[in-house]
């Protein structure tokens, strides 16, 4: 590969940590439900993150209750490869709380810039370290692993970043996370900072865990991979407090085009987002990198033309990694090849003049929004004189339920009905209804007739009509993609 994508294959060992129950739910306005936490941490898991952050359980007993269930998951078997971590405060009570539900890791955090330690912590830097000493400590004795997270790091001096690491990796810390709480490193620095700690405290493993206040948390967190960070903290939908921290999304996407490294199945990804989306009620916006409506979709007219030769002239990846598909809309920067082409999928078939003129009529129609394929048909219909959009259906399909009165058998109601006209089946079915059946006619007011004779049979209590809109064929092309619009 060549230009500047593409960086070292196979050069980083790196997993994800999620933290979308956790981080992701210190969004302002989220909060999920336990069960829908199950869902997430079950996905998840099938996606194969490295880690889970389940929450913090001394913040609100629902959390708490969260947490102590994904561990139960794990338990059993149902969620099989990601390690379950609880998060803490630095304090007793906290670290008793999330050690007594035997997660596989409980994670320490502690403020250690001297902004924290001055104005929150209220500590010298040498009580801090003991603290931090013996938190870790305190954890260690419950018997589960522990991380130690060195919370606003990227403004820590260094020199006591490097002794309150040490100190938690003395006390038997095996992981420690390195914090850009506000967000505010860069990607040069990031990758330094990784590269100075593991020279300067080795015999601990890194993760990173980067804010996206400037837009740099995915940056920060490639580079930090490349300084030596093993663990990326992510969230689906760069959920999190404030700008939310590197999104799930983004980071394994990047990892797999830059570094040829796959740290779960991206196939997983849209079904992720949309969960996530749906449960937290945080839009994902159209311009979404990797998860956004548009990510796939080109516009201009030169674009698409490329896009059709050889899609790799406007993606840097294909959208079939996520299982997604791509599309153009048609509007006032469409060109003569994606009109032509847009046309041909529709399945119809223009001389070259009258591409042209349709061509010149999307170019004076649309406005601020693209056509419709519906709308597109329209014009061409207009331009050529020739009838192109599918006519209105010559039948109606409708499925009417009946309920039957008490002491009735179902069955002689059923073939009762079975001989009117219109009713083309007859199932007897269990629920709440007790026959089923299926009814055509060739108009509304015909459909109405075929009705009344039902509600007249003889043992009918009630009935209640849907109708058939249209059969979807069960075929991979009738996805909900964004190949239906444009
Ligand atoms: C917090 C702080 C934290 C911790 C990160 C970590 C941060 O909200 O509790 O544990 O790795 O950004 O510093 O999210
Ligand atoms: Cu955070």
């Amino acid at each position: 590969m060549g230009g500047v994508g593409g960086e070292r294959p196979g050069s980083l060992r790196v997993g994800l940590l999620d933290s979308t129950l956790r981080e992701g739910e210190q969004t302002p306005g989220v909060s999920f439900t336990v069960e829908q936490k199950l869902e997430i941490a079950r996905l998840l898991d099938q996606a194969g993150v490295a880690m889970i952050e389940a929450g913090h359980p001394s913040v609100a007993p629902d959390v708490r209750e969260a947490v102590r269930r994904i561990i139960g998951l794990k338990r059993e078997g149902i969620i099989r490869g990601a390690e379950i971590v609880a998060h803490s405060r630095a304090a007793r009570s906290d670290i008793e709380e999330a050690a007594s539900l035997e997660p596989d890791r409980v994670a320490i955090f502690y403020g250690v810039s001297d902004i924290h330690l001055r104005y929150k912590h209220r500590v010298s830097r040498e009580e801090a370290l003991s603290i931090i000493g013996e938190m870790v400590e305190y954890a260690r004795e419950h018997g589960v692993k522990v991380r130690f997270t060195a919370e606003d790091a990227t403004r820590a001096d260094y020199g006591f970043l490097v002794e309150a690491v040490r100190a938690a990796r003395d006390a038997g810390a095996d992981r420690v996370s390195i914090a850009d709480t506000v967000g505010i490193a860069t990607p040069y620095a990031m990758r330094r900072l990784f590269e100075s700690l593991r020279r300067d405290v080795p015999g601990v493993e890194y993760d990173v865990h980067a804010h996206n206040d400037l837009g740099l948390a995915v940056a920060n967190s490639l580079a930090a991979a490349e300084g030596g960070a093993t663990i990326i903290h992510v969230t689906v939908n760069g959920l999190g407090e404030r700008a939310g921290i590197a999104p799930l999304e983004q980071v394994a996407v990047a990892l797999k085009r830059h570094y040829g490294v796959e740290v779960v199945d991206l196939k997983l990804i849209p079904q992720l987002s949309r969960l996530v989306e749906r449960y937290s009620g945080v839009p994902v916006p159209p311009n979404a990198p990797v998860v956004g409506e548009n990510a796939f979709i080109h516009k201009a007219g030169v674009h698409v033309a490329g896009v059709l030769r050889n899609p790799e002239t406007y993606e840097p990846y294909p959208p079939e990694w996520l299982g997604r598909t791509r599309d153009y809309t048609i509007d006032k920067y469409t060109g003569r090849r994606g009109l032509q082409a847009r046309l041909e999928r529709l399945g119809v078939r223009v001389s070259e003049e009258e591409l042209q003129k349709i061509l010149q009529e999307v170019k004076r129609r649309s406005g601020a929004r693209w056509l419709r394929d519906e709308d597109l048909l329209e014009i061409a219909e207009e331009v050529t004189g020739r009838a192109l959009r599918p006519r209105p259906p010559e039948e109606i399909e409708a499925l009417v339920t009946v309920k039957c009165e008490a002491n009735v058998y179902t069955t002689s109601v059923a073939r009762r009905l079975s001989v009117i006209p219109g009713v083309e089946e007859v199932a007897e079915v269990t629920g709440e209804n007790d026959i089923l059946l299926r009814v055509r006619a060739r108009s509304p007011v015909e459909l109405n007739q075929v009705v009344e004779a039902i509600r007249g049979t003889r043992g009918v209590r009630e009935t209640y009509t849907m109708l058939v809109l249209r059969r979807i064929p069960l075929s991979d092309g009738a996805r909900p993609q964004a190949a239906g619009r444009g």
